[in-house]
């Protein structure tokens, strides 16, 4: 299996409530073409205290209370993406944060084709590896990979 060669990375991905209706299977589509393998996948409605926990780093922000509501007004789709570099192709994939922004910068991108506004900009993407592997046990839990399961002491 030549998978073995390459160092994978993993990512957190989710199409936001806003997308979820119109652009669901075309998201999951390119991600598909994109050479993304879905490692886990979860369709759900957040409670207010997951998506509190969840954007947690932006409690402070004006925008915080309005984000909270807006991710838990209908089912999300969360995604475990593999794939080497995962976490920059994904971000490279979505977009900037602000569609109008992403229009400018990158017409191919997801929040450039598919998002509203800054707010209900139909994709997340962790930031780095560390919030990856964060928000990776948050949403699924523990798991881990066969590699890392092999490399124990086998009892
Ligand atoms: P995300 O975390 O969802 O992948 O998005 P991001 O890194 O591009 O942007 P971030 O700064 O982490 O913001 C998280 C989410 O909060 C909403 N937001 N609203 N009204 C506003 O000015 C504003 N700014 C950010 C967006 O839903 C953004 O994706
Ligand atoms: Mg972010």
């Amino acid at each position: 299996e030549i998978d073995f060669f390459f160092p994978k990375q993993r990512t957190l991905a989710v199409i936001k409530p806003d997308a979820m209706e119109e652009h669901k299977e075309k998201i999951l589509e390119e991600i598909h073409a994109s050479g993304f393998s879905v490692t886990q996948l979860k369709e759900t409605v957040l409670s207010r205290e997951v998506a509190e926990e969840f954007y947690k780093e932006h409690r402070e922000k004006p925008f915080f209370g309005q984000l909270v509501e807006f991710m838990c007004r209908g089912p999300c789709m969360m995604l475990l993406l593999t794939k080497e570099n995962a976490v920059e192709e994904w971000r490279a994939m979505m977009g900037p944060t602000d569609p109008d922004q992403a229009k400018e910068t990158s017409p191919n991108s997801l929040r450039a084709r598919f998002a509203c506004d800054i707010l209900h900009n139909s994709v997340h993407g962790a930031s780095n590896e560390q919030h990856a592997a964060e928000k990776i046990r948050f949403i699924f839990g523990e798991i881990c990979t066969e590699a890392e399961a092999n490399s124990g002491d086998g009892q």
